[in-house]
Order: structure tokens, then C-alpha cells, then sequence
């Protein structure tokens, strides 16, 4: 039995997601950003970050979503959300998935959270750069997609692909979104095909990019 802190449509959305693929038991907590939840003390015990996901595992609190998605796909090896170790499908899986964590999402972090990093007129600039950085993600997601596709290890699906639709979704109300690069529109509609995204929806209560 998992516990997931999260909260609708943020970074806990494809760790959600991907414990409904696997029907793997689990409970949610609700974490209410707008009202700083996530900066209380009984919450920065599980994670000291202040953000979700926070998943208890066993009983232990583990967080940071790409590798609580690298951890539930080792655990549940049955489902085959992770190519096996050796082989090109592997490198691929890494690559991106390291690519998406190192990146991609941080680019959005700031794109979310200027304040981060910047004050004042200085936020406008620092959100124009991670946009061009963002876009030149979709750039390169779109060609490997287009050549090596149709999922991002080729084939068969594996969590890189949740991962990376959920970053896709983030990008719904930019000035380009990433569901204007035709191949990634098209990867989006098949992962949101998918049964287990509909119920997600329903659950944390999205309706945004349905
Ligand atoms: N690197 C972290 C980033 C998580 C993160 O930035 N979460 C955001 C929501 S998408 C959050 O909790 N923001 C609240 C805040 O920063 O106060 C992860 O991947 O788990």
C-alpha cells in the first residue's frame, strides 16, 4: 500500500497516474499548494523540499517524481514499464528519462515559479529563456519520436512515456505549446487513449487538455 501526497495536475500527476496503470493499492493525500501546505512542519518531515509528490513506500517517505516513477517501475517489473537492463530500449530509457529530470522540468520550475530565480522585471527574461529551452525539448522529443517512436523506447511503453506526457500537458497554456509539434500532438491523443488517464482525471478532478 503506497500513500501519494500530491495535488491536481502538478508534478505528482504522472506518479498518480502510473500507480492507477499498475492498480497498485494505494491512498491520497491531498496537499493544498495555494495555502502552503506543503511548507508546514509535519509535511516537511516527509519531504524537506516543501513541493510534491511524496510517496510513502513501506512506510518510509520518498520523493522527487522521476524517481518515484524509476522506483514503482522496478517494483511492479511485471507491467514491463521498464526495458530491461543491457539492452538499447535501456539507454534510451535513461536518457530521457535523466533528459526530462535534468532539463525539462526544471525549465518549467522556473517557467511556474520566476521567483525562484529572478525578482522583478528579470522574471520575464528568465521565463523567456526556459521557454526557448522548454521549446527545444519538443524539438528534439518530437525528431526521436518521428525516427524512434512511437513511444519514447520505441515500441513498447514504459514510464518515460507518462513522465513525459505529463510535461507535455504543462505546456498547455504557453505561447507554443507542445502539442503544436504534430508528432507530439499525436503521441499526447495515444497517451490519453489510455483508460487509467480518464480516471486520473476524474480523481484529481482535471479538465483542462482532456
Ligand atoms: N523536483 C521535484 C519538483 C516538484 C515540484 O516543483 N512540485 C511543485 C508542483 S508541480 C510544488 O510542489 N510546488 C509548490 C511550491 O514550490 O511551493 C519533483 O520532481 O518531485
Amino acid at each position: 500500500m503506497y500513500t501519494l501526497y500530491f495535488a491536481p495536475g502538478a508534478a505528482s500527476l504522472a506518479v498518480h497516474w502510473l500507480l492507477l496503470e499498475l492498480g497498485a493499492e494505494h491512498r491520497l493525500e491531498k496537499v493544498d499548494l495555494a495555502a502552503g501546505q506543503q511548507r508546514q512542519a509535519d509535511y516537511l518531515k516527509l519531504n524537506p523540499n516543501g513541493v510534491v509528490p511524496t510517496l510513502i513506500v513501506d512506510g518510509a517517505p520518498m520523493y522527487e517524481c522521476a524517481a518515484l516513477l524509476l522506483m514503482l517501475a522496478e517494483r511492479h517489473p511485471d507491467a514491463g514499464f521498464a526495458p530491461a537492463p543491457g539492452s538499447r530500449e535501456r539507454q534510451l530509457y535513461l536518457q530521457w528519462m535523466l533528459h526530462l529530470a535534468n532539463t525539462l522540468q526544471p525549465a518549467f520550475r522556473i517557467w511556474w515559479y520566476p521567483q525562484d530565480v529572478a525578482e522583478g522585471a528579470a522574471q520575464d527574461i528568465a521565463k523567456s529563456k526556459v521557454q526557448a529551452k522548454i521549446e527545444a525539448v519538443w524539438d528534439r522529443l518530437s525528431a526521436h519520436l518521428d525516427s524512434s517512436g512511437p513511444y519514447v523506447c520505441g515500441d513498447a511503453i514504459s514510464v518515460a512515456d507518462f513522465y513525459a506526457t505529463m510535461l507535455m500537458r504543462w505546456s498547455r497554456n504557453m505561447p507554443r505549446p507542445a502539442t503544436e509539434w504534430p508528432v507530439l500532438a499525436a503521441f499526447a491523443a495515444r497517451m490519453k487513449a489510455r483508460p487509467s488517464f480518464r480516471k486520473l482525471y476524474e480523481i484529481e478532478g482535471l479538465s483542462e487538455w482532456a
